[in-house]
């Protein structure tokens, strides 16, 4: 029997379901989830390996138009992935038809496929037309025909990452697509982030989850400490914000806020670590630290294609 391998990019605009699409072939949350809009900011790596492939997803931040410096290297990871992968799933929310910005992404991968040379361009594109679950059979009839004019992608299947429909379809189809190639990991290497790494991610998805807005947007967590102790694991973080009043909305009236955001954190930390955690959170203002190269670089968010 051949084997397959290699690696296949998560693209899209932000919000689509790329980062639910990756958890849902990888069964646990490699990378986090939300409904605000930029939650991805780095490359997430989750390696499937199966008897007759080894299929290596990248998950992306969403394709937009930077703001600031944190904004400029996202805009760079997503561009390495496009550029780096084997195969490309590209993703648009059926919900939300086809947008401009889906237009967009359509060129760039147009562009990215047909890179001269071969070498490294990706080999074939997909789209995935996602969240069926949120739409009747004839509103996919539109997005099906603009898929099929673009004459960008080799197939165009409607899913829904978060039932689960039509996902062993697609992943098919991605595997027919990668080339023949050994097991470039160990079966038991899921991911290449680190478990501080997805710690900080984690409290991360609480502070998206509890605050609306600009707030998520102006967030980033700092482990500051991390100490296995014989029963319970001991996490000190800080949560930066931009400004005075983000800090006050993360707090919330009397701590309540914070505190709730601690405890929920908390309960996914000891789900990832499998023993009990105790969680000690601050906040913290950094005026302006998504246009702080420095303070960036610090919290991770540098180098090229991400970590
Ligand atoms: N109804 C529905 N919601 C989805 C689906 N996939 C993702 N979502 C939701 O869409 C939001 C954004 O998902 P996320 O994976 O963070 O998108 P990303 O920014 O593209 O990575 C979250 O609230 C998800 O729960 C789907 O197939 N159906
Ligand atoms: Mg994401």
């Amino acid at each position: 029997m051949s084997h397959r391998s290699g690696f296949v990019g998560i693209v899209g605009r932000p919000n689509v379901g790329k980062s639910t699409l990756l958890n849902a072939y990888l069964g646990e949350k490699l990378a986090i989830v939300s409904p605000r809009p930029q939650t991805t900011r780095h490359r997430v790596l989750g390696v499937l390996t199966r008897e007759d492939a080894q299929v290596a997803f990248l998950d992306s931040p969403g394709f937009h138009e930077p703001e600031h410096v944190l904004g400029r290297y996202m805009m760079e990871v997503a561009k390495a992935v496009m550029d780096e992968a084997d195969v490309l799933v590209a993703m648009i929310d059926a919900r939300a038809g086809l947008t401009e910005a889906d237009e967009r992404l359509f060129a760039r991968v147009r562009q990215a496929i047909r890179q001269p040379g071969g070498g490294g361009a990706p080999r074939a594109a997909l789209l995935a037309i996602n969240k069926v679950d949120t739409v009747k059979k004839p509103r996919l009839l539109p997005l099906l025909e603009a898929c099929a004019k673009a004459q960008t992608f080799a197939e165009c299947i409607p899913i829904s990452a978060l039932t689960g429909d039509q996902l062993d379809v697609l992943l098919g189809r991605i595997i027919a697509h990668l080339p023949e190639g050994p097991r470039w990991y160990e079966p038991q290497q899921r991911t290449d982030q680190t478990t501080d790494q997805r710690i900080g991610e984690l409290i991360r998805e609480q502070l998206l989850l509890a605050t609306r807005q600009e707030v998520p947007h102006a967030v980033a967590v700092r482990l500051d400490q991390v100490e296995a102790g014989e029963r319970v694991t001991a996490i000190h973080a800080t949560i930066l914000v931009e400004r005075p009043g983000q800090k006050a909305i993360v707090i919330g009236r009397g701590g309540a806020m914070l505190k709730r955001i601690g405890q929920e954190a908390r309960r996914q930390l000891e789900r990832l670590l499998g023993r009990k955690v105790h969680l000690a959170l601050w906040v913290k203002v950094a005026e302006d630290w998504r246009r702080d190269e420095r303070i960036l670089r610090e919290l991770g968010y540098t180098g090229e294609g991400g970590r």
